[in-house]
């Protein structure tokens, strides 16, 4: 059983790491709102206000615009205010797509990390290593930034503290090494690949080109295999992060997405913002530097965290 995503009732302290995790975007998004009525029902003053809270929120300025437009129509009270944004964001994530991570113990199960520059894809691999390895898996990193100088000496450290193997090597290409990645897996009994990848070339048309091209190769290796194309957004980048998501989904026809940095941001809105725009599902949330710090994004507990 890989207990990892599957929801475990008694684990208050995971819902208290990201209810904790989450406590500036639960302000921004929810409390502030809340707060900001007094009379019965919100004046056209207050519904302003709302306006700009969620678009600071990150919650993007059309879904912002769309939901004071409902809370007027709809005369919504101010004591229903709370139920009302409750309800309409979980119809937001309610998007029609597999929300768990990719994984069968049956297959080999490749994750192609992806993202620009400090987004956190090689922290997020770490952690995601470990909890694969943690739940009995055989897992192999792939340093496949092999742009910048130190980023195999990270990924490196991290396979250390995961304690799972790494392949890497001096000046490789990058899509070969995923390519003799995937071989390595296949003759050793891997089951788990996790492969990085730069988040900064020379330019930002060679980033993508050279992405497709590694996207191209394991797509090719991958026979009944899993293939997760997973992009990793920095949370604190707000809608920042719904254009770049665009851009890597048209070059690499992603199947989720990981947004890091939750903890200590009040943008965390962007989470409706892609879920809406995008139709891609957040399958992972990072929240926090450590290696523990990782959770399955679930609807549910996100819903709870936001509102309870
Ligand atoms: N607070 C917090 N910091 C994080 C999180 N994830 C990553 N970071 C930090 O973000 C910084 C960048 O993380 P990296 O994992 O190196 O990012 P990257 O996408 O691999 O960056 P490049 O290799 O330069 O493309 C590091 O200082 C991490 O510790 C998170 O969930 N929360
Ligand atoms: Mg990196």
């Amino acid at each position: 059983m890989f207990n990892f995503f599957k929801k475990k009732e008694t684990d208050k302290p995971e819902e208290n790491k990201l209810k904790n995790a989450l406590s500036k975007t639960i302000s921004s998004l929810v409390g502030n709102v809340i707060n900001s009525v007094s009379g019965d029902i919100p004046t056209e003053y207050e519904l302003d206000d709302i306006e700009s809270m969620l678009i600071k929120a990150d919650l993007g300025v059309d879904l912002s615009v769309e939901l004071v437009e409902k809370i007027r129509e709809q005369k919504i009270k101010s004591s229903q205010l709370k139920e009302f944004l409750k309800q309409e964001f979980i119809k937001l994530l309610d998007v029609d797509v597999e929300p768990e991570l990719k994984f069968d113990k049956d297959k080999l199960n490749v994750y192609f990390v992806a993202g620009v520059n400090g987004a956190g894809k090689t922290t997020l691999i770490g952690k995601l290593a470990n909890k694969f390895k943690k739940e009995g898996n055989k897992v192999l990193m792939v340093a496949g930034d092999t742009f910048r100088a130190a980023a195999e000496e990270q990924l490196d450290v991290w396979s250390k503290r995961a304690n799972v193997d790494i392949l890497r090597e001096d000046k490789a290409d990058s899509a070969s090494l995923a390519y003799r990645g995937i071989d390595k897996a296949r003759n050793e009994g891997y089951n788990v690949v996790i492969i990085d990848s730069a988040g900064r070339l020379q330019n930002k048309f060679n980033l993508i080109e050279e992405l497709k091209k590694i996207k191209n190769v394991i797509s090719k290796k991958i026979e009944n295999d899993n293939l997760e194309t997973l992009l990793v957004l920095d949370g604190t980048q707000g809608q920042n992060g719904l254009n770049q998501a665009m851009v890597f989904n048209e070059a690499l026809d992603l199947t989720s997405i990981a947004i890091t940095k939750l903890d200590g941001t009040s943008k965390g809105g962007i989470i409706f913002s892609i879920a809406k725009n995008l139709k891609l599902p957040t399958k992972l949330v990072g929240i926090g530097e450590g290696i523990e710090d990782i959770a399955p994004f679930n609807k549910n507990d996100f819903i709870n965290a936001l509102f309870e």
